[in-house]
């Protein structure tokens, strides 16, 4: 067991300050925790905001199997759906992908706020790692020195506190605090803009679907994600900066019922929409992950718009890599993992990235305006039911099951 020795106050000292509890800060915690190093986790927002905070649904199974080897999965493998399918519809047909049977693999349905509250009831109840919400105006300091610091003030006293850090695990999201402290050209940050917005809702009603639905409409693409029995995710493609009161309830139908209608689909089930934000479809990657004793994992180092739902499974396999390797030099004294960090999750981040890119452009060909584009959009659609090697290719990659976890 590694636990460094704290004082109180100003003079506080952990092995491990983690920023951020989202998936990527939670899991790392959670394997410090379980091999009885001893951490911090600093979050913003109070526990009951970050377990009830709606985002990703879609888990791969070599990350399901990565939780579950931590002792991480268990409500997770009882109340997620498993789903072996998914649906096309263009050209007013609807065209059905068995991907499981290509690949021997699933993805997992499991509302990402559910993960959240599984991993943090882990973390602070069962594990007794300490973890501090609410804080505000987070600060690292000497990342690059070999004695790192990380101040915040604190939200009852309003006083600014400093704890000492062995590390920093830099897991603060794509606003947050770890990314924004690192000295301007040390890292390179890889941008992708893909011109388009999505409004993405959350409904009120069961899904209208049994696997996830992708419409690619002249009028613009539109998705349906089952979130659980009673709340459905929506995503309608529109420009990027649209404001969300352009889209009132009878639009937004209105839209899914175009742009998801084909011959033979059921209706779709409508209700009140719980949510309806747009967000701007881009994506960044920072290289490398790490600068001194700052380590980044999850949207703090890359960004994946959620075309391919792959943000939270990329935040899982930083963390699994990040949580090994800080676990090897503080117990075993083993650098491989850290020293070998960066490289590792970038191999699955750029596979990720150039598949989004692909996905992107199926997607949005159609709806762009450009004869050329559209045709093109509509033969890559076609291959996948035309060409087995082809539809083998896709299913690899939407279940991110070239790599192992
Ligand atoms: P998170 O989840 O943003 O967690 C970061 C945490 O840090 C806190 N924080 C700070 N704490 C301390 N100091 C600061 N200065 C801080 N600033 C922020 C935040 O409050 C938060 O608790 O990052 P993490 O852990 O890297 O996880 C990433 C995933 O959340 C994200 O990639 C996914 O949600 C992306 N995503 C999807 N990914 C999938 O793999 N499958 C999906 O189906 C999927 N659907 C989605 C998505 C993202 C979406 N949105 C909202 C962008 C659907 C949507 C609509």
């Amino acid at each position: 067991m590694t636990t460094a020795p704290r004082r109180s106050g100003a003079e506080q000292r952990f092995p491990v300050v983690v920023v951020g509890a989202g998936p990527a800060g939670l899991t790392v915690g959670n394997i410090l925790r379980a091999a009885g190093v001893d951490c911090l986790v600093l979050e913003t927002e109070t526990r009951e905001s970050i377990e009830r905070r709606p985002r990703a649904g879609v888990i791969e199974e070599w990350a399901v199997r990565g939780l579950e080897r931590r002792g991480l999965a268990r409500n997770l493998l009882e109340r997620a759906q498993a789903h072996t399918e998914c649906e096309f519809r263009f050209a007013g047909e609807r065209y059905r992908f068995e991907y499981t049977g290509l690949t021997g693999r699933h993805h997992f349905f499991y509302p990402q706020q559910f993960l959240v509250t599984d991993l943090v009831r882990e973390y602070a109840d069962v594990r007794g790692g300490e973890i501090r919400f609410g804080v505000r105006d987070v600060r690292p300091h000497g990342l690059d020195s070999g004695r790192p610091s990380v101040s915040y003030v604190c939200p009852d006293s309003g006083e600014r506190r400093t704890v000492q850090a062995g590390f920093v695990a830099g897991c603060d999201g794509a606003r947050g605090a770890t990314r924004a402290a690192l000295p301007p050209g040390r890292v390179r940050v890889a941008r992708h803009d893909y011109g388009v917005g999505w409004l993405a809702l959350l409904a009120e009603a069961p899904p209208s679907a049994d696997c996830v639905v992708f419409g690619m409409h002249p009028r613009g693409f539109a998705g349906h994600m089952a979130r659980s029995p009673e709340v459905t995710r929506y995503y309608l493609q529109c420009p990027p900066g649209d404001d969300p009161e352009n889209w009132p309830h009878e639009r937004v139908w209105a839209e899914l019922r175009e742009r998801l209608g084909a011959a033979g689909a059921p209706p779709l089930q409508e209700g009140r929409l719980l949510e309806k934000r747009v967000l701007d479809m881009h994506g960044y990657v920072v290289e490398p992950m790490a600068l001194g004793r700052l380590f980044l994992a999850g949207d703090a180092a890359h960004l994946t718009a959620p075309i391919a739902a792959k943000g939270l499974n990329l935040a899982l396999h930083d963390a699994f890599l990040l949580g090994d390797g800080l676990v090897g030099h503080l117990t075993r004294g083993d650098d491989t993992g850290l020293a070998g960090y960066s490289a590792a999750c970038l191999t699955r981040v750029w596979d990720y990235q150039e598949f989004s890119q692909w996905l992107a452009e199926m997607y949005h060909g159609t709806a762009s305006g450009d004869p050329h584009r559209a045709g093109a959009a509509l033969a890559r659609l076609r291959r996948l039911f035309d060409s087995p090697a082809a539809a083998a290719a896709f299913a690899e990659q939407y279940l991110g099951a070239r790599t192992t976890g």
